[in-house]
């Protein structure tokens, strides 16, 4: 029984969220300890496990004398306030309420009820499933119709139209749990809010008995931006599909809703194209470093699809083109300019290689690969990459670029690259995603101007292969030095000159891999910055304040911890310096590396 018996002392609270007495994360200081009526749903559950577990023997005890202490109980339970604040959500929602006498507490008894659309069932058995092994309560998923008492935590899709396709409402009282939202993607973003206000133990993979308690009050949220994503680079090195499954958990958590994988490199081939088998057979076989590579079949990127799909994200996939194609190259010389197979590359030069523009034959490569990628891929986008195609002339480049979205056009998708497609035609929907450093580009305005979006990924704010600091043992320095500061301070709407903001569709964060080798080392850089992003790309601008916003991150390294996640821990946020919050281990493979 994980609720402390009626009998026994009350456990101590634990600390806030950034390690400071709980006392001093309760919201208003005159919190009333409010008075629970004997027949409150509260009382009534406390009733039952006060019986269950009194040593002295419930039996000689009348029903009255149980509910009284039951009551009391819980009163004093809530009478001490949650240990986490209604406004320690990251990324921080548009609009929180606070009612410091609405404190709800979880119990043994909680039940999670759902209307009955499956989609909104799923976010509700996901709920389940996050909150089940910490809290080791039972937490049944039932029908709203069922005959079950009010109360606990009800997930409902029929709200409000103005939440819009993610937005959702919250609102917690001391007799239940509502969430509200028009989509079940707005439910799933409810629940990860949900869940960031429980305490951090709610991260344990085993049962803690504690108090579950939520902060009292409501929380109405719709994102700033509709894409809001995250690169993963499976090329350089590559990730197994585990691996890539719990980036895909980082990410739902901060309600990021795109992740784009760069499949495709000088240095590997990662997914498998049944027209053309020797890309993932041969392409695949390498890696940075000389390791061994791997690649997905096309069942593995099926279950990323569909994982990412039950998480409301969308994978992007990008085969880059017509440079950084080393890895195809080897296995079909037929494409290279002059037809010879260059030597595996395993290095981390950029920029000299490139598929044939003069030659039928690369298109056929592209359709092909594109054809049966946009088949695996349910989400709308197809990145064709674009970048570094340095030893290509300009109008070659332009009218290979063209000829590529004519292709991804037809095959109903909307095309992504790199910024460097800007002097490009136009065609519908066309989006580029900018990953300069200065701010200013007269190519890419005109693009805007013609039509073209934006997706900001600026490389000194955005990307996350940059170190945090010098002496960082992993990661890049070209784009300078990317501190969680640097990652948060910067507004998406206004980062471009000669670009509206209503040319912007939103963020994302790259994280390129030469130097990353395994999930400890993603971890290690996408933590803590990756939340940095997604606040700039899910909040609304006046909710943006660095001081706020390094109070509400630290709470999230006991988190992080709890849950067996590596982060840096960055020497500008506030981390609980409780005994139980110990520096992120290191990658031991990281000690003494040569930085690239
Ligand atoms: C630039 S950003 C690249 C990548 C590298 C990265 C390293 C972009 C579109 N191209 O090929 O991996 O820098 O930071």
């Amino acid at each position: 029984m994980s609720t402390p018996p009626a009998t026994a002392p009350v456990p101590p609270e634990s600390t806030g969220p950034a390690g400071v007495p709980a006392a001093r994360t309760g919201g208003t200081t005159d919190r009333t300890p409010p008075t629970a009526p004997e027949t409150t749903a509260v009382g009534a559950v406390a009733a039952r496990e006060v019986a269950a577990v009194d040593p002295v023997g419930g039996a000689a005890r009348t029903t009255g004398e149980l509910a009284e202490t039951a009551a009391r109980e819980a009163t004093a339970q809530l009478a001490r306030p949650a240990p986490v604040r209604l406004d320690d959500v990251v990324p921080a929602p548009e609009r929180v309420t606070p009612d410091a006498t609405a404190d709800h507490l979880l119990t043994a008894d909680t039940v999670i009820r759902v209307s009955a659309e499956p989609a909104a069932l799923a976010v509700a058995e996901q709920l389940a499933a996050l909150l089940r092994p910490a809290t080791g309560y039972p937490l049944p998923v039932t029908d709203t119709a069922a005959p079950t008492p009010a109360g606990g935590i009800a997930l409902d899709l029929t709200g409000d139209p103005d939440l819009g396709a993610e937005g959702y409402r919250l609102d917690v009282t001391r007799d239940g749990v509502r969430l509200t939202a028009g989509t079940a993607a707005g439910l799933h973003h409810g629940v990860q809010t949900l869940r960031q206000l429980l305490p951090a133990d709610i991260e344990s993979p085993t049962p803690v008995t504690r108090r579950w308690v939520l902060p009292g009050g409501s929380v109405l949220d719709r994102p700033r931006f509709p894409h809001r994503g995250a690169m993963l680079d499976v090329a350089r090195h590559f990730f197994g599909v585990p691996d890539v499954l719990r980036v895909i958990d980082h990410l739902a958590r901060y309600k990021l809703n795109r992740l784009h994988l760069h499949l495709t490199d000088d240095q590997g081939w990662r997914i498998a194209v049944d027209s053309w088998p020797g890309l993932s057979t041969v392409g695949g076989a390498t890696e940075v470093g000389g390791g061994p590579g791997g690649y997905y079949t096309q069942a593995d990127y099926r279950r990323i699809v569909a994982y990412a799909a039950a998480r409301h994200i969308t994978v992007v996939p990008e085969i880059d083109l017509p440079g950084h194609t080393n890895a195809a190259l080897a296995a079909y010389p037929e494409l290279a300019p002059d037809r010879t197979a260059p030597p595996p590359y395993t290095g981390t030069e950029v920029g000299f290689s490139y598929v044939d523009p003069a030659h039928e034959r690369t298109y056929d490569f592209v359709a092909d690969v594109l054809g049966e990628l946009a088949a695996l891929t349910p989400g709308q986008w197809l990145h064709i990459g674009g970048d570094e195609a340095f030893k290509v002339p300009a109008d070659v480049y332009a009218a290979f670029v063209e000829r590529v979205q004519r292709i991804v056009a037809g095959l109903g998708k909307t095309i992504v690259g790199w910024h460097q497609i800007a002097p490009a035609g136009h065609v519908d929907g066309r989006i580029l995603q900018w990953w300069g450093t200065n701010g200013d580009d007269p190519q890419t305005a005109d693009a805007v101007r013609r039509g073209a979006r934006l997706i900001l990924s600026p490389g000194n704010h955005a990307y996350l292969d940059m170190k945090y600091a010098p002496d960082t043992p992993i990661g890049h320095d070209w784009a300078g030095l990317v501190d969680v500061r640097r990652a948060y301070e910067w507004d998406p709407a206004t980062h471009l000159t000669g670009v509206p903001t209503e040319a912007v569709l939103g963020v994302e964060a790259p994280l390129w891999t030469e130097s990353v080798t395994n999930l400890a080392e993603i971890e290690f850089m996408l933590l803590p910055r990756l939340p940095a992003i997604a606040e700039l790309g899910w909040s609304p601008r006046r909710a943006h304040d660095w001081d706020a916003f390094r109070r509400r991150l630290a709470g999230h390294g006991p988190r992080w911890t709890r849950a067996g996640i590596t982060f840096h821990r960055a020497p500008e946020i506030p981390w609980p310096t409780d005994a139980d919050i110990p520096a992120p281990r290191l990658p031991s493979e990281m000690q003494g590396r040569v930085p690239c």
